[in-house]
């Protein structure tokens, strides 16, 4: 059997790993990485027994072996590697194959983690290289959940090994991945960076992943995959149950192969019986070709805009040129600036933003990586990286998480010789403008040409036509009159000869001449109306994009005139764009996640209310409708993250001033009191508060943190001889830890008074689990210490 994979036919995976681990006696907290070394014949066993039940390909016990995971085990990332290799290698024989399996590191990503892009890269690069050392035939990355790390993965694979690389990712019930992923996204990005299959594992049961599933299909130009749990996990008798027999799973995963998958296996809970079913089911079957149709998309790594639905805007305005303050803020690295540029032009409407960081003065590259970082994890647009130099082009498409446009490579052949191997391998899109050696042509026909011989030269490098967005380039009616027409005529020509999607730099078109915004637009109607796709201006400009809304009605794509009617009626009372999105409050700043923004805010508003206003009135309002838009699927955790820290800031600055105006006489103890956010939840942010309040009240407060193990409370208490205990808990699953501490303490310190707190308890809850009182807000938790060590 030759060693390349191909996808002619089926090709069946095994099923879960951990399930056998835990089935043949692996123990709770006991690392499953470890048994390559001390016990290496309970893998070889599971190996043969999916290889004996149907498997083709088997998949190494190295899910969790990375530099990370491993670090306080004792173990190195190679060794473990190279023995789960081996091991896979005896099981398989030269009949079947091994993939390397790679899962995700454990830890969130910067800037919302504390994982560096590199260090990740870094991470699985030490993996793959002993991957492939060890003579594994295939790169599986799986149960990725962030599109960042997928791709971090991707690109060591890639660069190094020359192995085929699988990559499948984790959806949750609201169809996105943790970071807020959707399909349809996922395709877009991962399917360009060179993968041999994309598909989906873990997750839910079959049946969940289906919806999700036929949506990959859809956009997928790469064979798809598939590696479902045995149903939803449930708790029975403390243990993990999954209720998807393998008869159903075999029927399910027949499903999918009708509709076009071609790869399977399963995930948690599936055993060598679920991929015996398989087996059986897919008999008898064959692969279904499909056909994916070749969008133009752009992606940031949670939404994805199509070029060619209507127009689409691009916003201008990070971009140093006659910007006088931007060039100032770039000089002296204040990042904000920019940020407040990006949530203007998307508060105004940008569906994609042009980012253009270009000094002679300062370090392009470095601030390009830098811009293009921050701003996807504030703004849940998709970039367009604007550079005329490839190395910092290159940087920026590497760092970028999503799928980005690079602006711009031209006819000249040692620019299109430098700028199209990046387009390939980072799987880019490319604003192609229309000019060679030879300049801008003057004629429509002849510009045609040089777009032509530029898709020609894509397509040697492997670049394919619909990424290619077309730049006929606009000139200036006051130095070229007859120009203008051309390149109306020339975006006709390039959308009716090539069918390529089209961009211009509108305004360019007014220099130098009066009432520019009444050429810009008119120009932008003609441009339309000529088959401009995606114009780039500055959302700002209301004339600009009430032109777009306008023509949207009349082109009929602003259907029963919707989207026009909401936000053009209303008349002069409407606050203008400008208005709108320049009216920034405390609030609106953590909304956006303005962290640097916070503190300079804070004390502003300190002089004319306290802390505590500024908390009741701003911070926590401003967080339920964060909350809110987290729900609706409107934001994700990235810019959740975000929000929670400059609430973290904005709380640093208040801090001191609460600390001084409670009024109480300070520095007396008046009691012990323990507070900790329990285990499971991360949530502290309430819980802080609490913490303060009750410490400018006069109570010795014990903050044990987040996350907190029962036993380290109650051993907090007995070492203290604390006799009031404060829990918090956000979340409907970590309810459960607080009932599991209050009864540990009752157990342990008896006498114990226990209040609890947090959004998702009420005082009947409160009762249910056990606790003594229940404190709605920080003062409702002084209130309760005064009384219960009756200091009123
Ligand atoms: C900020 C935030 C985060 C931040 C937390 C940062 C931090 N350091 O705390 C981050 C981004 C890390 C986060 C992560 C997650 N979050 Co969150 N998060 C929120 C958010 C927006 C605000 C919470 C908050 O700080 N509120 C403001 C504070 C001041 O209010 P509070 O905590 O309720 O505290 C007050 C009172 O309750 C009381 N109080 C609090 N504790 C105590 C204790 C005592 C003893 C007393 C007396 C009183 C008391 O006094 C406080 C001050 O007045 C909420 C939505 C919301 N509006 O609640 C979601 C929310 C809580 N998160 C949610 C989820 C799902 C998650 C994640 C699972 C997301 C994910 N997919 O990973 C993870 C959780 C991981 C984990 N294992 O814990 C859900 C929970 C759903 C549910 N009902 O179970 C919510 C409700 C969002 C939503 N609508 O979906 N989150």
């Amino acid at each position: 059997m030759s060693k390349k994979l191909n996808y002619d036919s089926f090709l069946l995976f095994d099923g879960g790993m951990g399930t056998m681990l835990q089935a043949y006696g692996l123990k709770g907290g006991e690392l499953p990485e470890g048994c390559n070394i001390n016990n290496p014949d309970m893998i070889r066993k599971i190996h043969k027994d999916y290889i004996a039940a149907g498997a083709d390909i088997i998949t190494t016990n190295t899910f969790g072996a990375n530099r990370y995971k491993l670090k306080d085990s004792g173990l190195s990332c190679n060794e473990v590697i190279k023995n789960a290799v081996k091991i896979a290698r005896e099981a398989a024989g030269d009949n079947k194959f091994v993939a390397h399996d790679i899962g995700p590191i454990g830890q969130l990503m910067e800037p919302y983690g504390t994982l560096s892009y590199e260090e990740a890269y870094d991470a699985f690069k030490e993996q793959v290289t002993a991957g492939e050392a060890a003579g594994a035939d295939a790169i599986l990355i799986e149960t990725m959940s962030d599109i960042y790390e997928a791709k971090a993965a991707i690109l060591a694979a890639k660069e190094n090994s020359r192995l085929p690389v699988i990559c499948t990712m984790t959806f949750q019930a609201d169809g996105r991945t943790l970071t807020g992923t959707d399909p349809m996204t996922m395709v877009n990005i991962i399917s360009h960076l060179g993968v041999d299959a994309l598909g989906i594992n873990c997750s839910l049961g079959p049946g969940e992943i289906m919806p999700l599933l036929k949506e990959i299909l859809k956009y997928s130009p790469v064979p798809v995959i598939v590696q479902p749990n045995a149903g939803l996990p449930t708790l029975i008798d403390g243990k993990t149950c999954y209720g998807v027999s393998p008869l159903q799973f075999g029927q399910y995963i027949a499903d999918m192969a009708k509709i076009g998958a071609v790869i399977f296996g399963g995930c948690c809970g599936t055993t060598p019986e679920h991929i015996k079913e398989v087996k059986k089911a897919l008999t008898g079957l064959k692969p279904v070709k499909r056909e994916v149709g070749k969008l133009t998309a752009v992606s940031s790594a949670a939404a994805t805009v199509v070029l060619g639905e209507g127009p689409r805007i691009i916003g201008e305005r990070i971009n140093p040129t006659g910007k006088k303050r931007l060039k100032e803020a770039l000089r002296n690295g204040d990042m904000d600036y920019l940020l407040r540029e990006a949530v203007a032009q998307r508060d105004a409407g940008a569906h994609i933003l042009d980012v253009n960081v270009g000094l002679p003065e300062i370090d392009e590259k470095a601030m390009m990586v830098r811009a293009v970082s921050e701003l996807q994890s504030l703004v849940n647009l998709p970039l367009q990286i604007d550079s005329v130099r490839p190395d910092v082009i290159e940087a920026a498409a590497r760092v970028c998480s999503g799928r980005p446009i690079i602006n711009s490579v031209n006819g000249e052949e040692k620019v299109m010789e430098a700028i199209f191997p990046i387009v390939k391998k980072y799987g880019c899109l490319v604003v192609a403008l229309t000019l060679d050696e030879n300049g801008i042509p003057e004629k429509a026909e002849d510009r045609l040409k040089i777009a032509e011989k530029m898709v020609k030269k894509a397509g040697e490098y492997g670049i394919d036509r619909e990424d290619i967005v077309v730049d006929c380039l606009v000139l200036t009616a006051s130095a070229q009159q007859k120009e203008v027409q051309e390149t109306i005529k020339a975006v006709a020509l390039v959308k009716e000869k090539l069918g390529l999607k089209t961009t211009l730099g509108v305004s360019n078109v007014s220099f130098g001449l009066p009432d520019r915004e009444l050429l810009n637009r008119t120009f932008l109607a003609m441009a339309l109306n000529s088959g401009l796709d995606a114009p780039i201006l500055n959302p700002m400009a209301e004339a600009m994009v009430n032109t777009i809304k306008a023509y949207n009605v009349l082109w009929n794509i602003d259907k029963e005139s919707e989207e026009y009617i909401r936000s053009c009626s209303g008349g002069n009372d409407k606050p203008s764009v400008k208005e709108k999105v320049e009216s920034y409050d405390l609030k609106k700043v953590v909304i956006d996640g303005m962290k640097e923004e916070a503190a300079p805010m804070i004390r502003q508003l300190l002089t004319e209310i306290g802390g505590m206003e500024i908390v009741d009135s701003y911070l926590i309002p401003a967080l339920d409708i964060v909350g809110q838009k987290y729900e609706s699927g409107e934001i994700f955790l990235p810019q959740l993250i975000q929000a929670a820290e400059t609430v973290k800031r904005a709380f640093g600055a208040i801090k001191d001033n609460i600390t001084k105006n409670t009024g109480e006489t300070l520095g007396v103890n008046k009691g012990k009191i323990v507070i900790a956010t329990v285990k499971g939840d991360i949530h502290d942010i309430g819980k802080n508060i609490v913490k303060i309040l009750l410490e400018n009240y006069g109570f010795q407060v014990y903050d044990l943190g987040k996350d907190v193990q029962i036993e380290k409370i109650v051993e907090k208490v007995k070492e203290e001889k604390a006799a009031l205990v404060g829990l918090s808990a956000l979340m409907t699953t970590t309810v459960k830890s607080i009932e599991d501490t209050i009864k540990a303490l009752r157990e342990h310190c008896p006498g114990i008074m226990v209040m609890v707190g947090g959004a998702v308890l009420n005082e009947d809850y409160a009762k249910m689990i056990g606790a003594d009182f229940y404190g709605k807000d920080a003062r409702e938790a002084v209130k309760i210490a005064r009384k219960f060590y009756k200091c009123e």
